[in-house]
């Protein structure tokens, strides 16, 4: 007998492997069940070190923005889900010709060592997974079926020594296998997108409350140049960043936020207990600290949640306590310094965006903001609350990014409305240029724009939708044909230049001066 070596199992394992993915996908678009090739991605990526994940990071971010390909956080996620799943099939194709070589050496035995191996596979990978008992279940089933489907192969690939006869059944055994892997694959893949398609969503636009009220500066004078970005971003365009390739998904009805380290006795508060402490409503932008300058990596919504201030003293920490460590879902963590909370009561838990409970993605059910510092500080899908007697460092400070995080102040240029130009109070036709301008909790106190090599000149200002957003600027600029460069700068509200020298993300946040270019004519 012929015995098919590595370079077939090979073969034979991407072929399993990829009706795998396939049914794996279906499984968990239709009933919610667990997605391995995500699982076993995120367990990889959160154990790279700082360094590696960082350089990975900022190479991603800037090959979308160099290409413009779209909204970095959708590519991003994109790309990392692509990746997922590639590096599964990979470990498929590795693993089919590892077990190939074995079955090799112990031909009588390939189904049932196929099972064997298929049952640690699927042990391994049920480690990966922060699922369901169900949820593991199924995928250590799912990978026996594929172990024995390995080991079935093989037996059936196993042909008499003459080479004419094996050629022939090998090709039509693969040829098959090859038809049933493409049809599984394609099946499970168009019927999981399409269960897909049924999802609710998070809430209808009228359900908002920015359909049913002004912004609190409706009445300002300074109107946005043409093309500036919207002052309030909308729910499905808030930029999203977290470390897994799938959001976790946290079921209302079971999750209790567990209060628990130094306090007089542990605790566990449903989102009911938290909704029905007065709420703080606050407009915020919030960034992540690798978004690079004029990147969009940056939003601004209406939270609404329970001031730290007013959580705190039901929770009864013991007085030796000084940080709260904060854990979520996700296996993501932060600590925030008691001090930070006492000094300013907009240090929230939050429940709810734009008036409708905190989309999926975006931390359902609960989160918790932090003025003046970048998203990194911020976990969302909280679960845990620990009170601790000393700092510790979070999720990315472990991984090299500072520890602070504070906001730096950055300008924007949105537009330039070529198409838009008017005539100003003193009768000069003059072109709209417009944007936006953040410094953190600090606030802008000025903006400036620079046409080519001349004079920084003063953009007017439109009153912020509060402390903690981002100022829509804009300059009248006196008509002049041919091609421009423009410039912006900005000052915070105690009178600091933002930094003009480019530096990229990390570690603490980029800096550096946006400049577009526009021809009039
Ligand atoms: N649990 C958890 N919280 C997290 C993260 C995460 O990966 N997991 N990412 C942080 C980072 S780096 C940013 S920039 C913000 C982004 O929040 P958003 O996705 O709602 O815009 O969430 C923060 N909170
Ligand atoms: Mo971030």
């Amino acid at each position: 007998m012929k015995r098919p070596g590595v370079l077939a199992g090979a073969l034979v394992g991407g072929l399993l492997t990829a009706p795998l993915v396939s049914v794996f996908y279906l499984v968990w678009k239709l009933a919610g069940g667990p997605f391995p090739p995500f699982d076993v991605f995120d367990r990889f990526a959160g154990a790279l070190p700082g360094s590696v994940i960082t350089f990975g990071i900022d190479a991603m971010v800037r090959t979308i923005r160099a290409a413009n390909l779209g909204s970095t956080a959708d590519v991003a996620k994109t790309a990392e889900q692509t990746m997922a799943v590639a590096l599964f099939v990979v470990l498929g194709i590795i693993v089919g010709a590892v077990l190939f070589g074995v079955f090799r050496a112990l031909p009588r035995n390939a189904v049932p060592l196929g099972v064997v191996a298929g049952a640690i596979l699927g042990v391994l990978v049920v480690l990966a997974e922060h699922g369901t008992w169900a949820g593991g279940m199924w995928t250590v089933v799912a990978l026996v079926l594929w172990g024995s489907a390995l080991g079935l192969s093989f037996r059936a690939m196993r042909t008499p020594a003459e080479a004419s006869v094996e050629r022939l059944s090998r090709r039509s055994f693969l040829i098959r296998l090859g038809g049933a892997s493409a049809a599984i694959t394609v099946a499970g893949a168009v019927v999981g997108a399409l269960g897909d398609r049924r999802r609710e969503p998070v809430a209808t636009a009228s359900e908002r409350w920015s359909a049913h009220n002004a912004l609190p500066n409706a009445g300002s004078n300074v109107r946005p140049a043409p093309g500036t970005r919207p002052e309030l971003t909308p729910l499905e365009d808030h930029y999203r960043i977290d470390i897994d390739t799938t959001p976790p998904v946290v079921d209302e009805k079971t999750w209790r936020l567990k209060v628990g380290g130094l306090v007089d006795q542990p605790r566990e508060l449903t989102l009911d207990d938290i909704r029905r402490y007065e709420p703080t409503n606050l407009f915020v932008t919030l960034s992540c600290i690798s978004n690079p300058v004029a990147g969009d990596l940056t939003s601004t919504t209406r939270w609404t949640g329970v001031s730290l201030q007013r959580l705190l003293p039901d929770l009864e920490l013991a007085p030796n306590a000084t940080h709260l460590k904060i854990s979520s879902a996700d296996g993501f963590f932060e600590t925030v310094a008691l001090d930070a909370i006492a000094n300013d009561d907009r240090v929230m838990l939050a429940y709810a965006w734009d008036g409708v409970p905190l989309p999926a993605e975006h931390g359902f059910p609960l989160r918790i903001y932090i003025p003046d510092r970048y998203g990194m500080k911020q976990p969302k899908w909280i679960e845990s609350i620990d009170a601790i007697d000393q700092w510790e460092a979070g999720y990315w400070v472990v991984r090299g990014w500072d520890r602070e995080a504070r906001m730096k102040a950055t300008s924007v240029i949105d537009t330039v409305a070529t198409d838009a130009a008017t005539v100003d109070g003193e009768g000069r036709r003059v072109v709209p240029v417009g944007g936006i301008a953040h410094a953190g909790a600090r606030g802008i106190s000025k903006v400036e724009v620079r046409v080519d090599d001349g004079d920084w000149r003063e953009a007017q200002l439109r009153e912020p939708l509060s402390g903690l957003t981002w100022v829509v600027w804009r300059y009248d600029m006196p008509f002049e044909p041919g091609d421009h460069t423009f410039t912006v700068r900005c000052y915070d509200g105690n009178g600091t230049p933002q930094i003009a020298e480019p530096t990229p993300p990390h570690p603490d946040g980029a800096t550096g001066l946006d400049t577009k270019t526009a021809t009039l004519g």
